[in-house]
């Protein structure tokens, strides 16, 4: 029998669940944080599902493990897990681990004020502001980020025709904006958004292959972004980012919010350093940007994006998986589905 524990730092970004491992995660091996992602998914992706799925998360739960720095010049290191796999990146995660790791006092940054995260899709940097003990907001610039197809037709078997670009900002995401057969996010329920989106990353994925231009490991769609109509006049944009078979995120998707900026600025629909403030199914907020301009080694236009949004710790945690339990690994109803 054997009996693992795991201490966590609970809390969440912008409404969108972060669970932070601190002590009990697997030894990995890699140079990069890249390959220590493969190694565990192929050696220890049961301690994703046993703290991500049910009976100790949930369909929406997300969360990092923290690992020293690999870098000379990172603060620290972070693996994503997530209900549907490890990620290369993860925005809000991003956001919530540097948040909680500043006020749980397991970083102490080399420059005040900035922190500089390895990550599987390579290296992070952030800015942070503090109000009093508490970490009042987190910037981080985004790997470089951009709008891959335009306007890609799809039959949806809801909406009929689509124009649907596709964009990427750590991950890929097929973006529908507002069009004649697609009214806005905001007439629809998250149970239809969650069934319709799971249909269209299905879609994307047979009409064409999405492939990272300067790394052909990067492929294929995951993850869906329904656009819509702001609540308050303030905001710029609103989106309900549906990830993997399961999860809504509750917040404005550091990803998907970095490829929309992406996208917006491809388009010349917003300026290098204007705040698009993007808004979530809940109504909370990231503040994205297009920083700077920059190109591909295959010659492609990007853009580094930053992402601003606030994190919140709400308690800690020890989760203890042992062999004896019933349910121990982990189970999702999905695998229980007809
Ligand atoms: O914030 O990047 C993000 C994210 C990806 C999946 C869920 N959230």
């Amino acid at each position: 029998m054997s009996r693992h524990t795991f201490a966590c730092i609970e809390g969440h970004t912008e409404g969108m669940p972060v669970r932070m491992v601190v002590s009990g995660g697997p030894e990995l091996q890699g140079a990069t944080m890249n390959d220590r992602r493969l190694f565990f998914v192929e050696n220890y992706d049961w301690v994703r599902r046993a703290l991500m799925l049910e009976p100790r998360g949930h369909s929406h739960m997300s969360g990092t493990i923290f690992y020293p720095p690999l870098s000379n010049n990172a603060d620290f290191s972070l693996l994503f897990i997530e209900t549907s796999g490890c990620l290369p990146m993860c925005g809000h995660a991003t956001i919530g681990s540097i948040s909680f790791a500043l006020e749980a006092g397991l970083i102490s940054p080399k420059q005040p004020g900035l922190v500089v995260v390895d990550v599987p899709a390579g290296q992070v940097t952030a800015r942070y502001e503090m109000d009093g003990d508490r970490v009042a907001s987190v910037r981080f610039t985004n790997v470089p980020s951009f709008l891959l197809h335009r306007d890609v037709e799809i039959s949806h078997p809801q909406f009929g025709k689509l124009a649907v670009d596709i964009a990427y900002g750590g991950n890929f995401y097929p973006i529908v904006e507002v069009q004649e057969n697609y009214p806005g996010c905001e007439h629809f329920s998250p149970e239809q958004l969650l069934e319709w989106g799971r249909d269209m990353q299905r879609l994307v994925n047979d009409a064409i292959d999405v492939v990272h231009p300067d790394n052909a490991q990067i492929r294929g769609v995951k993850h869906c972004m329904w656009t819509g109509r702001p609540t308050v006049p303030e905001s710029d944009g609103r989106a309900v980012v549906i990830a993997g078979d399961s999860l809504i995120d509750r917040s404005p998707c550091g990803t998907g919010s970095s490829a929309r900026v992406a996208q917006r600025f491809a388009r010349g629909l917003l300026d290098q350093g204007q705040p698009f403030k993007h808004e979530s199914l809940i109504g909370s907020r990231f503040i994205g940007r297009a920083e700077e301009p920059t190109k591909l080694k295959s010659g492609l236009d990007a853009v580094f994006p930053s992402i601003e949004g606030r994190a919140w710790i709400t308690g800690r945690g020890e989760h203890y998986v042992d062999d004896a339990q019933p349910y121990a690994y982990g189970f999702s109803l999905q695998e229980f589905a007809k």
